[in-house]
């Protein structure tokens, strides 16, 4: 039997097993089909960009390793995800940072930037069928120190609300063009190294500073607001923590980001969902994966990103929640970093769509707990692969590990031949 008979044999076989515990395997395919990943430009070149391909990377974030082959101009960066993206099912979101703006060479400040900046990707997107999300780059510019936005002196605050209300206007008119709202994610680093005397001076600071940026209305943009728990060499102190942001969120009606590499170890991100959603709009994910510190280490099909997709699916909420990914790791390939990390958040959503939900609701009502543990517990090894195989041999996608040796190709062709 060749592979693709196979395939649709083992998917035959799953249908008839899922449909056993009341489960539409097509109708599960259909919603997975529907679900766009925002892809994060930054994992081509290591969140360099195309302001200052020289300068450091500062901010708190940190990429480790030297892994040859990185995107080094705007073509390269669209050449390594065009690649990526072919290697997925379905159609994705591309979202960009500020510093990856089309600036021909020349010298455009963060508070000069405007839509014209951002034509050609516009242009781009909408001849490779994607849509654009955004996010405003604190990090990596002279002006950033430890404060942006809660800065107190006035010129440097004043800089960086100048440059997040030139970035809500880029993300106004991306979503515009492309016809669907454009995310536009705010992270700033904000914070200290040492603990501050007035905590609360910076807050109000940062909450006067989104006012301003907010004042106007887009209708073809969404704000979202990325806390975080601390950036490096700023430990002691994070001034858009996360209380801050859900705070902020649920007052002005303001989107939450949750990174998950945003939070202490031990916390589930999975159970804020569902709170999120009563006293927030929408939800913005920044799928990362966090070892000891916020690492950025390419995302894998573990228990927490899987019980992140689950409390999405349970919670009906696959159109307010925003799957972003953030990750950022130079170490190995990095279009192949791209394709693990999209594939395995793919593949977490698909057994989500898969769970007998309905059948343990049904247990839980009556109280039927063994049943409940027991279903859950069968239910993990259910033959989700199967029907993750015939996804993508119907998107016409690699099956299986089969983009490993594509991906080699691209590599020996493309990557490796830069200098
Ligand atoms: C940093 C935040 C932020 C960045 C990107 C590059 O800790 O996660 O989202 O990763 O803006
Ligand atoms: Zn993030």
């Amino acid at each position: 039997m060749g592979k693709s008979e196979l395939v649709k044999t083992a998917f035959e076989a799953a249908t008839e097993r899922y449909a056993a515990v009341g489960v539409d395997v097509q109708k599960a395919m259909d919603q997975l089909q529907r679900i766009q990943l925002s892809l994060h430009c930054w994992q081509t070149d290591d969140v360099v960009g195309f302001e200052n391909p020289d300068g450091s990377l500062s901010g708190g974030i940190q990429v480790t390793g030297n892994y040859p082959g990185k995107a080094r101009n705007i073509d390269e960066v669209r050449a390594d995800v065009l690649k990526a993206a072919s290697f997925l099912p379905g159609k994705h979101r591309l979202s960009l940072h500020e510093i990856y703006g089309d600036f021909q060479g020349k010298k455009v400040d963060r508070n000069e930037v405007g839509p014209e900046h951002f034509k050609s990707w516009m242009e781009w997107a909408k001849e490779n069928g994607m849509s654009l999300d955004f996010n405003p780059t604190s990090f990596s510019h002279p002006k950033s120190g430890n404060l942006t936005l809660a800065n107190p002196d006035k010129a440097i605050r004043d800089f960086w609300i100048e440059h997040t209300k030139r970035c809500r206007l880029i993300s106004e008119e991306m979503g515009k063009a492309q016809g669907n709202p454009c995310m536009m994610n705010l992270w700033i680093h904000d914070g200290s190294k040492e603990v501050p005397a007035s905590r609360l001076y910076y807050r109000q600071i940062l909450e006067q500073s989104l006012d301003e940026i907010f004042a106007i209305e887009y209708p073809h943009m969404k704000d979202a607001i990325e806390a975080k728990l601390f950036g490096i060499g700023l430990e002691s102190y994070t001034v858009g923590s996360y209380d801050f942001y859900l705070g902020y969120g649920a007052k002005k009606g303001k989107i939450v980001t949750l990174d998950t590499g945003h939070f202490h170890l031990t916390e589930s991100i999975a159970d804020k969902i569902s709170s999120l959603l009563l006293f927030t709009p929408e939800i913005m994910l920044h799928v990362s994966r966090p070892i000891r510190w916020d690492s950025d280490h390419v995302v894998i099909l573990n228990d927490d990103l899987l019980d992140l997709s689950k409390e999405i699916v349970r919670c009906g909420a696959m159109d307010r929640v925003h799957i972003g990914l953030d990750y950022f790791d130079a170490t190995i390939n990095r279009i192949g970093a791209y394709v693990i990390g999209s594939r395995a958040t793919q593949k977490a959503l698909l057994q989500a769509l898969l769970e007998p939900i309905a059948k343990l609701r049904e247990y839980e009502a009556n109280g039927q707990y063994f049943e409940r543990l027991a279903l859950q517990e069968e239910a993990k090894s259910l033959p989700w692969n199967a029907v993750w195989d015939y996804f993508c041999l119907v998107n016409d996608v690699p099956v299986g590990e089969d983009f490993i040796a594509d991906i080699q190709q691209y590599e020996r062709e493309v990557t490796l031949k830069r200098g």
